[in-house]
């Protein structure tokens, strides 16, 4: 079927894939951002610019040192993720000073001003930059862009810190938390996470993690929580302390978004990795105390066109199941990485080349299929984690973003995985049983229609028979602010809105609506209503069965609350 994207939502959207590596932003410029939570855009980060060369380049407009230091600043924050940190082009265009002179301040002030069908934001009309700027941007990106300082073992050991050594730890939990339907949730804009108790819905403790807070991980063993946050700060928090809190920490870089550790037979819990956007790179870590071990640049050619790509970002990594291996997403190279940790001093890794802007992705149901999101290319890389392949590429709807995806059994087509898109209102359904379904293995073997575009996370369990949706960047408040759930028992019938943003009675704000998780039994689902820092936020819990309202969840500690982590689906890789 033909699928037409709302001219509005391509250009939100594109402001949304991977924006933004930021700079730290001045206090005002954090409001300014946090003013608009919806905005799939990155949280302010610790990058100062500091450090940065000026360059001043020989046909650009002259500008003061504290205007390129302005103009860094706002470029990081609001042009980075697009165009990237050195400007080669990521999911925007490429804009060095040979291109950018050519096309002169006018043409560069206007295209800044008001955007383009193509998905450049209009920064002026839309309020984001003043004319003074825009002139300002239009000049800087005609000169040579400043890079950022690179991260290497030295500056990692500084910001290592072991707050509990292994053998001070507790020899058995201490607390009498039901630690397998504990929930760890992101607090984005407070930089902390809550840590809930899934029976009674309690906030068990907040605990400060890094800025902008990210995604939580867990264990092999379910003990140790991993936490990142953009600025890159991990934070390993015991679960078995009588109350839990932070044993080690450390700062991988300048801006990061993902963490795991090993699950291999004979390796549980035995190393940590962490992949950043800035440097470019990876970090495998001792899994018991974050002491880093060996750094990796991703640094090298893109997957089509053989060109050197300088900020390939690290995306989405999961641990392999089949072998001793991590398995990385290199975002604009376009290439997936098995790592395989069995002896660190010579790391083995196998290059598999899939398709540029590869994101976010998760396991098949027997866990030995990971399928990933290239984004900007519209289509799912399936990976064979036992043979070290590529499997196939699949072709799906407009900008797929799975978060990890759905698995389920569908009643024609056997165990089959899902996920939604940001860039239109389908859900893509892939065959997953190469053995008893061959036909459909690896092809889309159906497309559903939900609510419309702007999802970023569809969810179900083992235990359900529903599929759930999210819109949260559905320029349309009541999709936002809602979820569509599927009955995979008539999968081709319509599907269910559950009003989700109006159950939990928040007063005013954008209440987007983010993130199903289950709890770890499966008869419940759990949705952020995601509003302003400064606003009141939730969490709903809805009923599976019934897809009746159960609890809402409130509490002023639950600022800008988003991803949600039941400890035992995070640990055994359910969803
Ligand atoms: Fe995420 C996962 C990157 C914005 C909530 N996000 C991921 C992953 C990556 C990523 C690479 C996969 C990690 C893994 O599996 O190892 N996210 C990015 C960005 O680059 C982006 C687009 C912009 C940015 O500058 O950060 C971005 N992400 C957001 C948000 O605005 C969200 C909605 C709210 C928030 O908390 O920041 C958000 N991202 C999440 C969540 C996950 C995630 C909840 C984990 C989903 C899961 O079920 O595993």
């Amino acid at each position: 079927m033909q699928r037409t994207t709302h001219p509005l939502l391509i250009s939100a959207l594109t402001v949304a894939i991977g924006t933004a590596s930021a700079l730290a932003l001045a206090e005002s410029e954090a409001e300014r951002a946090h003013a608009n939570p919806g905005q799939y855009e990155s949280g302010p980060t610790a990058m100062t610019g500091e450090g940065v060369n000026i360059v001043k380049s020989p046909g650009a407009p002259d500008l003061t040192e504290e205007e390129f230091h302005k103009a860094t600043r706002i470029y990081f924050e609001r042009c980075a993720g697009c165009h990237g940190v050195l400007r080669k082009g990521a999911t925007g265009k490429p804009l060095t000073p040979d291109i950018t002179q050519a096309k002169g301040s006018a043409y560069l002030e206007a295209m800044i001003s008001y955007g383009s069908p193509a998905g450049m934001p209009s920064w002026k009309t839309s309020g984001e930059l003043s004319e003074e700027e825009v002139k300002l941007m239009a000049s800087f990106i005609q000169h040579e862009p400043p890079q950022p300082p690179e991260w290497g073992m030295g500056e990692m050991k500084n910001t290592w810190k072991v707050l509990v050594k292994p053998e001070d730890r507790p020899k058995k939990q201490l607390n009498d938390l039901n630690l397998k339907n504990l929930f760890s949730v992101t607090l984005r804009d407070a930089g902390q996470i809550a840590l809930i108790d899934g029976d009674s819905k309690e906030i068990v403790t907040v605990i400060k993690t890094g800025y902008a807070v990210h995604i939580s991980r867990m264990s092999s063993s379910g003990r140790y929580l991993f936490v990142i946050g953009r600025d890159a700060k991990v934070n390993m928090i015991d679960l078995w302390m009588k109350e839990p809190a932070t044993v080690a920490e450390i700062k991988v870089g300048l801006e990061a978004r993902s963490v795991e550790t090993s699950k291999y037979k004979g390796f549980e819990d035995t190393y940590a990795i962490a992949g950043s956007y800035w440097p470019p790179q990876y970090v495998i870590m001792n899994g018991e105390t974050l002491e880093p071990l060996r750094i990796v640049s991703t640094r090298g050619m893109t997957v089509d066109t053989q060109e050197y790509h300088p900020e390939p970002r690290v995306a989405a990594i999961v641990a392999s199941h089949e072998k001793p291996e991590f398995i990385i997403n290199v975002k604009e190279t376009g290439k997936i990485l098995l790592v395989n940790y069995e002896d660190i001093d010579s790391l083995k890794v196998t290059t598999i080349d899939a398709a540029r802007f590869l994101h976010d992705g998760g396991w098949d149901s027997t866990h030995r299929y990971f399928l990933t999101a290239a984004n900007k290319s519209n289509k799912v890389a399936v990976i064979d984690s036992k043979e070290g392949e590529l499997e196939a590429l699949v072709d799906v709807g407009a900008i797929p973003h799975p978060g990890r995806g759905a698995n389920f059994i569908d009643k024609q087509f056997g165990p089959v995985w899902a996920t939604s898109h940001l860039g239109d209102g389908s859900i893509a359904v892939i065959g997953t049983d190469p053995d008893k379904h061959p036909d459909s293995a690896w092809k889309m073997v159906r497309t559903l229609d939900a609510q419309g575009g702007g999802s970023l996370f569809i969810k179900t369990h083992p235990e359900s028979h529903h599929l759930y949706v999210d819109t949260p960047l559905n320029p349309d408040a009541g999709i936002s602010q809602s979820v569509a759930v599927f009955d995979l028992n008539n999968i081709e019938g319509k599907f269910k809105v559950l009003p989700i943003a109006e159950w939990s009675g928040l007063g005013e704000g954008p209440k987007r609506v983010v993130q199903p998780e289950f709890n770890q039994s499966g008869d419940e689902v759990w949705f952020s209503v995601w509003n302003g820092k400064e606003q009141e936020s939730a969490i709903v819990v809805v009923d599976d069965k019934t897809l009746a309202l159960k609890n809402v969840i409130k509490d002023a500690r639950l600022v800008t609350p988003t991803g949600k982590f039941n400890v035992f689906n995070t640990q055994h890789d359910i969803y």
